[in-house]
């Protein structure tokens, strides 16, 4: 399998990240690139190659063009202003408020964020540009003819939808994939997220939508982050009634009930028969992940990822969250080995 990959993570790397109140380092961090391209490499998945450049007209099917305008000037305005520390919102137009975008660049942060853990630093355009190229290269390579891809993104996505980011999320890699898909002729396409935490912007992005199948196994919201979506009774709305499927699971849960979650998606999946399918591999399950609570052992990834060719899909992976740094990279690609064995 291939994956696609490029060293412009690296000019992505926030400050910090408050935990508990008190100011940490990142779980975000361009370590967690390292080690599962590093992985691909010793486990000799295939070539690692770069991202090609087809421009932001494809991002911008998936994001608002105010939002790409905003992400690609916000350093320069708040350095222009005389800062040179990350710039990280404050104040959002929550309940009882009116998101009226403003005109002040805090104001406009506030009003394209929905939390915190998703500041903005000098490189970060360039970081996730690249990100949301390398998912279209991926994309390009299963739409010509490859049975899987590895968009080997940082930083992740699933938590932006079409103009707002958060939980270390920009632009939406695995939607601008799947959407990529439907602008070339896919009639319909699904997305498997199976990140620790609710794909919040997918689900957000498709809701209204009965082209893309957005299915999600996650930590349940009522007691873990995003918090305010990804509870079972959403089910899309309008023409997309009926086509998006989230299946929240409790704290502590192991491969019993993820794969027992995993089979349900995948059922739902092959019945909507897509003809393709985009996977968000967060890889956030595992046991000794840090700020998470399922219980998947490394082992349990070979299993996602032979379920997952059992789907005989073109299957683009696109990385998403895992924040246990040491073991990222064997998990990650334990599910792209478990697809190629499948
Ligand atoms: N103490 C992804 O996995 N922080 N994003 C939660 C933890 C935000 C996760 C607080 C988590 C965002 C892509
Ligand atoms: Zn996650």
């Amino acid at each position: 399998m291939l994956t696609f990959y490029s060293d412009d993570h690296r000019l992505h790397h926030l400050q910090g990240e408050m935990v508990a109140g008190e100011p940490k380092p990142c779980f975000e961090m361009p370590a967690r690139a390292d080690h599962v391209l590093s992985r691909v490499r010793e486990r000799g998945l295939g070539e690692v190659r770069p991202s090609a450049d087809f421009g932001l007209a494809p991002v911008a099917r998936v994001h608002t063009t105010e939002y790409l305008d905003f992400l690609k000037t916000a350093w320069d305005r708040w350095a222009a202003e005389g800062n040179s520390a990350d710039l990280s919102p404050g104040v959002f137009p929550a309940r009882h408020l009116r998101a009226k975008r403003p005109d002040d660049l805090y104001g406009q942060l506030g009003y394209h964020s929905f939390d915190g853990f998703a500041g903005i630093t000098a490189g970060t355009w360039q970081a996730i540009y690249t990100a949301a190229q390398l998912a279209l290269t991926g994309q390009q390579a299963v739409a010509n003819g490859a049975h899987g891809a590895f968009a080997l993104c940082r930083p992740p996505g699933h938590h932006a939808s079409a103009d707002v980011m958060g939980g270390y999320c920009y632009l939406n890699n695995a939607a601008i994939a799947a959407q990529a898909f439907v602008d070339q002729g896919a009639a319909r396409v699904a997305i498997l997220d199976v990140d620790y935490h609710h794909g919040n912007g997918t689900q957000s992005i498709f809701y209204e939508r009965s082209d893309v199948l957005v299915a999600n196994i996650h930590a349940s919201p009522s007691f873990d982050y995003p918090h305010f979506l990804g509870y079972a009774d959403e089910t899309g709305a309008g023409a997309g009634e009926g086509f998006n499927l989230n299946l929240p699971l409790a704290a502590a849960s192991g491969w019993d009930a993820w794969g027992a979650a995993l089979d349900t998606a995948c059922r739902a999946i092959a019945r909507f028969a897509p003809d393709a399918l985009v996977v968000s591999l967060g890889v956030d399950t595992y046991k000794d992940d840090p700020i998470s609570r399922f219980r998947l052992d490394s082992p349990d990834y070979l299993r996602i990822g032979q379920a997952i060719a059992g789907l005989g899909r073109p299957t683009l992976f696109v990385m998403e969250g895992g924040y246990a740094v040491a073991e990222i990279g064997i998990n990650a690609v334990n599910v792209l080995e478990g697809f190629e064995q499948g």
